[in-house]
């Protein structure tokens, strides 16, 4: 399964915005993850609406909207999946995960459902058909800068090993979490192939993020 780099934009300098976005268009940055968090799903404020409609008009890499709300259901028209971008949802944070992955499939994006470190990969199985990737959890979800959870790498593996064994294997696995150049080709190794990366590879202080997104990219080959 191909790979995809997913740069996490609340790790992105604000200042530095413009050449940033010119820096991952550049070097094939395959998606923008945006990850919106509301205070009560997670302990933490992070980027909204306005912010992910601006950057549409700022770079053609599409978005990768992660949405770690309560009800996303409810909030998902807030900012207008396109497609060709990922939208992702919590199976924790509603009652009714099937109807918001539907809301995500008829606006033209396309629907990920995400795991927090806590739930069980097999919890999902009803929703196999409604979605295009599965984003696992390798660190609890609220900050940036936090340690792998070691067992996120298992359950990759049995995630990915259960989607190929049930016929899902178009199925894609998104990690997210401390995807460190050395943690990205774990990850890999297990079955991962989309990576959210932050403050741990392409941020990296002292890299140069041209450089650092080579780095990573040659880690998950
Ligand atoms: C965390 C969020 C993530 C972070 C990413 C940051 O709740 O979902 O997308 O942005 O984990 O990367 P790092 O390398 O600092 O862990
Ligand atoms: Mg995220």
């Amino acid at each position: 399964m191909k790979s995809y780099i997913s740069a996490s934009m609340m790790c992105a300098d604000i200042l530095r915005l413009k050449e940033t976005l010119e820096t991952f268009d550049a070097r094939g940055v395959d998606y923008l993850h945006i990850d919106v968090m509301d205070g009560r799903f997670v302990p933490n404020f992070c980027l909204g609406t306005d912010y992910a409609k601006r950057l549409r008009g700022l770079s053609d890499i599409p978005l990768d909207v992660h949405l770690m709300v309560e009800r996303p259901e409810d909030k998902l028209s807030w900012f207008e999946p396109r497609p060709g971008e990922l939208c992702s949802v919590h199976y924790e944070s509603t009652p009714h995960t099937r109807r918001a992955l539907a809301k995500i499939r008829e606006a033209g994006a396309r629907p990920v459902i995400a795991l927090n470190p806590a739930t069980h990969y097999r919890a999902i199985e009803h929703l196999l058909d409604e979605i295009d990737a599965v984003l696992v959890m390798t660190v609890d979800p609220g900050y940036a800068g936090q340690v792998l959870i070691e067992a996120a790498l298992k359950k990759i593996s049995l995630l990915r090993n259960w989607l190929d064994a049930t016929g899902y294997g178009r199925v894609g696995i998104e990690a997210d979490g401390n995807v460190s150049f050395v943690n990205a080709r774990r990850m890999r190794a297990e079955g991962a192939n989309i990576f959210v990366a932050g403050s741990s590879s392409v941020f990296e202080r002292g890299y140069v993020l041209s450089e650092a997104i080579e780095k990573l990219r040659e880690n998950i080959l």
